[in-house]
């Protein structure tokens, strides 16, 4: 997959891209980044980006001009292309599996205090990553790369996505390496000793307490198959 970030601030990439799984997948051909400076596309002598609001009130708005031209200037008929903002839909995995698919991934990020709203006309989709302001959409698109990248084939192991908190409408279940007991807490006997079988249902059950616990509206959003009502049942009796 190829992926481009059409940014005002492409060093603040450099940290996530640069580091563990999204190095990797890099390094070995899974995916590329390519940043590109929307700067690079300004006419302006001064390479100006943005001016001051029709109408009046604070701050400079991101202009439509130089926008379309950085994306004109690295897009195909191919390239998904996604203006990170706090008006997108709200990101969630089944949206970073859908981005996952794509061939080319182009995220514009939009900086100060707002863009021209025309932008909006030269994109396929829009994403917010919460309800909650940035400065700008680098840190989404950060976000963005992140999730979509580790879900490649081969960036990391097919079991480890698979078991992700969310894939399957879930909360992960809790974990424990070296030692078996840490300041009088002891690791649950079932992983210790337990068999195959045992220590599936532990995990189903554990992973099921925690969403219904921390989570409950993503139990609501799921349908339940008979062993996991059986236990979701055993979980609301326990903890009365
Ligand atoms: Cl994509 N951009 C900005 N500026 N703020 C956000 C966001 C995006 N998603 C959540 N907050």
């Amino acid at each position: 997959m190829k992926i481009k970030i059409l940014t005002l601030f492409p060093n603040m990439f450099e940290g996530i891209l640069g580091e563990s799984i999204l190095k990797r997948a890099i390094e070995s051909g899974i995916c590329s980044v390519e940043l590109i400076d929307i700067r690079a596309y300004s006419l302006d002598k001064h390479h100006h980006v943005d001016d001051t609001p029709y109408g009046g009130g604070a701050g400079m708005v991101l202009a439509c001009d130089v926008v379309d031209r950085a994306i004109a200037a690295n897009t195909t008929d191919k390239s998904y292309k996604v203006l990170m903002t706090p008006q997108g839909r709200t990101y969630k995995q089944a949206i970073a599996k859908e981005l996952a698919s794509k061939e080319e991934l182009v995220l514009i990020c939009g900086h100060y205090e707002g863009f021209d709203e025309r932008i909006r006309d030269y994109v396929d989709d829009e994403i917010s990553i919460g309800d909650y302001v940035l400065t700008g959409g680098e840190l989404a698109a950060g976000v963005v790369c992140d999730s979509v990248i580790r879900l490649l084939d081969h960036a990391i192991r097919k079991e480890s996505s698979e078991e992700d908190s969310f894939s399957d409408g879930l909360l992960e279940y809790p974990q424990y390496t070296r030692p078996v007991e840490y300041k009088g807490v002891c690791v649950p006997e079932v992983l210790v000793n337990g068999n195959h079988k045992l220590i599936r249902e532990y995990r189903l059950k554990e992973s099921l307490r925690k969403t219904y616990l921390r989570r409950p509206d993503l139990l609501e959003a799921r349908a339940l198959t008979g062993e996991e009502e059986k236990l979701l049942k055993e979980i609301k009796e326990e903890s009365e």
